[in-house]
């Protein structure tokens, strides 16, 4: 892997931070390119009382110089402001009043989170050790690294979009899309492109929380402009399509991922599913659909990658479900905290830079150069050798 990054970083810790890795040289790069994608993931209908005390933005300690890239690692920060409220029971440092459990300790685990199967697996009596990160905080750090290679694929050409096609019950109607999708999608509290659609999912959102239950949904990812080629057919984890599901399958709560037809096209007959070939007055093949979603033997196709995620309902429930107690192991209540009715509108956003992120890389794979001079001479090239074929 050349483009790859890691997070590290509790909730109501400190900070989250992000190490990128493998960013060429003399890519233009501000705090602004980042901000702006940190503010989108806040967004949200159904969002809990957290994001009103946040307002993520990062600071860069390494790897950008002068509005530039220098080709080292990019190491990014982001503050929790929550932390202040949090210092003594986060306290890194062992405390004098560490012989009993530390306040807010979590000990009835909630079903569907990681509180349980981690508290066995790391030996930790107290759940708070696991979810604080299995939060989907982390997803911060996520995208802020995905801003950055957003920024890089811009070169190129690239753009990354996404929308909300379900929350709950609701589902939009399929619509064509707009040219610029996220211009249209940010407009809407729920990301939804569908007004109506849109009203229904905040209404539902609404039930949801008097009903004090949470709601999942599906986001579709939108890459275009992409050159043909990215990824490959000859081995197992060079190719783009299982690349994107793992990538997608890494955020928390995603359950399913689907690429264009996705599960449909196993119940179609063959007929009905692939894209058909023809070729323009000029002899250069085109496709009149996209069933494959943009990738066939796990390669680009030059058409958008269409990717479908999707979410279960949050599992922390204010009226909660079956559970019991760590320490006496009696029967009781899942414990409540505080969090949200649904994230669905941010997943989107998080699956955007995760896109961004394994596209970027399989780019970088293909094409190499330490620099973004190098990159796009190498791109051109091929593109230049691909192109003319058609020209006969
Ligand atoms: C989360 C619970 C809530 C969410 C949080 C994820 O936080 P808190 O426990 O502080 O109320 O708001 O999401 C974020 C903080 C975020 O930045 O997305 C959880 O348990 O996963």
């Amino acid at each position: 892997m050349n483009i790859r990054f890691t997070t590290a970083g509790e909730s109501h810790g400190k900070a989250l931070t992000a190490i990128l890795e493998g960013i060429p040289s003399g890519l233009g790069l501000s705090k602004k390119d980042v901000d702006v994608d940190l503010r989108r993931r806040m967004m949200g209908y159904g969002r809990g009382a957290r994001m009103k005390i946040e307002s993520d933005e990062v600071e860069f300690l390494g790897g950008v110089r002068a509005g530039q890239t220098l080709g080292s690692p990019i190491s990014m920060l982001i503050r929790n402001r929550d932390w202040e409220n949090w210092s003594e029971i986060m306290d890194a440092e062992s405390r004098s009043d560490d012989d009993g459990d530390r306040r807010r300790k979590l000990g009835r685990p909630r079903p569907g989170h990681a509180d349980l199967v981690g508290v066995l697996k790391y030996n930790r009596s107290d759940a708070r050790d696991i979810l604080e990160r299995a939060s989907a905080r982390e997803t911060a750090s996520r995208v802020a690294c995905g801003a950055v290679c957003r920024k890089l694929l811009v070169d190129f050409g690239v753009t990354v979009g996404s929308h909300v096609v379900e929350i709950g019950p609701v589902k939009a109607p399929l619509l064509e899309l707009p040219d610029d999708l996220n211009s249209v999608a940010d407009r809407s509290e729920v990301r939804c492109i569908d007004e109506d659609a849109g009203r229904a999912m905040i209404e539902a959102i609404d039930r949801a929380r008097e009903a004090r239950d949470t709601l999942g949904g599906i986001v579709e990812v939108v890459v275009k402009g992409l050159p043909v080629g990215l990824g490959s057919h000859v081995s197992w984890h060079q190719k783009l399509d299982g690349r994107l599901a793992h990538a997608m399958m890494s955020i928390p709560a995603v359950k399913g991922v689907e690429l264009g037809l996705g599960f449909e096209a196993s119940r179609r007959p063959g007929s009905k599913v692939h894209d058909e070939l023809f070729l323009d007055d000029q002899g250069i093949p085109f496709r009149k659909t996209n069933n494959a979603g943009g990738t066939e033997g796990g390669m680009t196709t030059g058409g958008p990658l269409v990717i479908r995620v999707g979410m279960k309902p949050i599992s922390t429930l204010m009226k909660p479900l079956a559970s019991f107690d760590l320490d006496t192991g009696e029967t009781a209540r899942a414990q409540a905290e505080r969090s949200d009715t649904t994230a669905v509108p941010a997943l989107g956003v998080i699956s955007e830079a995760m896109a961004a992120i394994v596209v970027a890389n399989a780019l970088s794979e293909q094409f190499g150069g330490g620099s973004m001079t190098d990159l796009k001479e190498n791109v051109n090239s091929y593109m230049g050798r691909v192109e003319s074929r058609w020209k006969r």
